[in-house]
């Protein structure tokens, strides 16, 4: 294993992260003991409008992709409405390559627990969800747990550490389907229906679970409260960039030497990330990646000095996305890769809408044609025009999410593709496979 110099381990910034190599750090009593309960204990004593300005102040982002000002969500949730309010935590991470939520909630449970009653204090809803996907088994499994453990200590349930604030906490299990992530589809599974996205307008902090005010925010973004209620919007801010501010866990897959998360202020390069994660694999050399799990368009070697935060990606032409930093090789064809991601997409798009049901259905089609050595010159425009009828004409962030490795692997790899329709490249799967699923 090759050690990072000590240089770069200065990157690293430990928050959101610093319990999970501690002994049992799952348990509440080594929580209690590593300053847990204690931002509780704090806010539990301010103004509820206080703690949305201290969000608000601190600039923290959702962690779930799309990076919307936390703060200012939380200011949307009306007031002396009569309604009950809700907070849902969209803990279905299911993005190709993204795996910073599910350690988190298995490492330290309690830091999302405790996060989950601060931002249901300030939103004054007094009962909350936790939405995890069905096949983290585990770590729903540590999660319950801790709020079992919660109740039993007065954090959850009446009166909550005598302050007269009462919140019921509730861990519900999906079934295993990507686009429960979308919000408004989530709620929908989370009541009982078969999970499809609503329309927006209305968003879901005036319409949201049964049609109340609900704030649903990623894990990263409310296991990020705790800390910044201890520690302050200047020192949250003192991380990461003027635009994107605070630390981020970046999860590195790939052909690189030691594969995990790394919470790094956001900003951060994917060249100081592969020096941190040890370097390349042995005979790699960087081809392609991706910057938030695939929906985010490829980047390229070109690529390794773009700032990872919402701005510096945009501005390469790429999203942020979740931060699940896919690394492939020379030896890994993007192809393929695509091939590969839409397959997921037209097997995980819900169906509700034409361009997304029958473009993914098509485009895999196209793949096949092309990776068995039988496809044309026609076939790329032909993808090209699928795209472009499926970007912006979806009825939510799947479909358009699904043309993102196509369109860029043809930006950027045109040749590979043109390699397997002229025959310098021989075929990746057999005349079986064209037809397929
Ligand atoms: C009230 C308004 N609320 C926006 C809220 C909205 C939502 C948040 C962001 O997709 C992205 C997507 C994926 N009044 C509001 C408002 N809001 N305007 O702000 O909304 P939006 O539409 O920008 O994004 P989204 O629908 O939440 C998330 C990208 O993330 N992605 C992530 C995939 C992640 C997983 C996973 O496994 N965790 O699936 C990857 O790139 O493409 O762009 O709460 O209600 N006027
Ligand atoms: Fe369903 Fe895809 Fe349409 Fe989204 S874009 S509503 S996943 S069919």
């Amino acid at each position: 294993m090759t050690m990072p110099a000590a240089e770069i381990l200065g990157k690293l910034t430990p928050v959101l992260t610093k319990r999970w190599l501690s002994p049992d750090a799952w348990r509440i009593g080594t929580y209690e003991k590593l300053d847990g309960y204690a931002a509780l204990r704090k806010a539990i004593k301010a103004h509820p409008d206080d703690l949305i300005q201290l969000i608000k102040d601190s600039g923290l982002r959702g962690r779930g992709g799309a990076g919307f000002p936390t703060g200012l969500k939380w200011g949307f949730i009306p007031q002396g409405d009569g309604k009950p309010h809700y907070l849902v935590v969209n803990a279905d991470e299911g993005e190709p390559g993204t795996c910073k939520d599910l350690p988190l909630m298995t490492h330290d449970p309690h830091s999302l627990v405790e996060g989950v009653i601060i931002a249901s204090y300030a939103i004054r809803a007094s009962r909350a969800y936790i939405y995890i996907r069905g096949e983290a088994v585990h770590a729903a499994r540590r999660l319950r747990n801790a709020v079992n453990e919660a109740y039993a200590k007065g954090y959850l349930g009446r009166d909550i550490l005598g302050s007269g604030f009462d919140l019921d906490l509730v861990v519900h299990s999906g079934a295993g389907a990507y686009i429960c992530g979308e919000e408004t589809a989530l709620l929908d599974s989370l009541e009982g229906f078969r999970g499809q996205p609503r329309l927006r307008p209305p968003f879901p902090a005036t319409h949201g679970l049964y049609a109340s005010p609900t704030v649903v925010n990623n894990v990263g973004t409310i296991a990020s409260v705790p800390y910044i209620v201890l520690g302050g919007a200047d020192w949250w801010k003192s991380m990461g960039t003027e635009k994107s501010a605070g630390p981020m866990i970046y999860s590195l897959s790939g052909r690189i030497a030691n594969p995990g998360q790394y919470e790094c202020g956001l900003g951060i390069t994917l060249r100081e990330l592969i020096e941190l994660a040890g370097g390349m694999q042995p005979g790699h050399n960087l081809k392609f990646w991706t910057p938030g799990g695939s929906s985010t368009p490829l980047l390229t070697a070109e690529h390794l000095d773009v700032p990872l935060d919402f701005e510096g990606v945009a501005a390469a032409g790429s999203i942020l996305g979740t931060t699940a930093t896919q690394i492939f090789s020379d030896q890994d064809c993007p192809v393929y890769a695509t091939y590969r991601w839409l397959e997921f997409y037209h097997h995980e798009s819900c169906g509700k809408c034409t361009p997304c049901r029958e473009g993914n259905y098509w485009m895999v089609r196209v793949y096949r044609r092309i990776l068995s050595g039988q496809g044309t010159q026609a076939d790329l425009d032909t993808l090209l025009d699928t795209c472009d009828n499926i970007l912006g004409r979806s009825f939510c962030g799947l479909g358009d999410g699904a043309t993102s490795p196509v369109t860029s692997s043809l930006k950027y790899f045109k040749q590979d593709y043109l390699d397997y329709i002229e025959g310098r490249t021989a075929p990746k799967l057999s005349d079986k496979q064209l037809v397929g699923a």
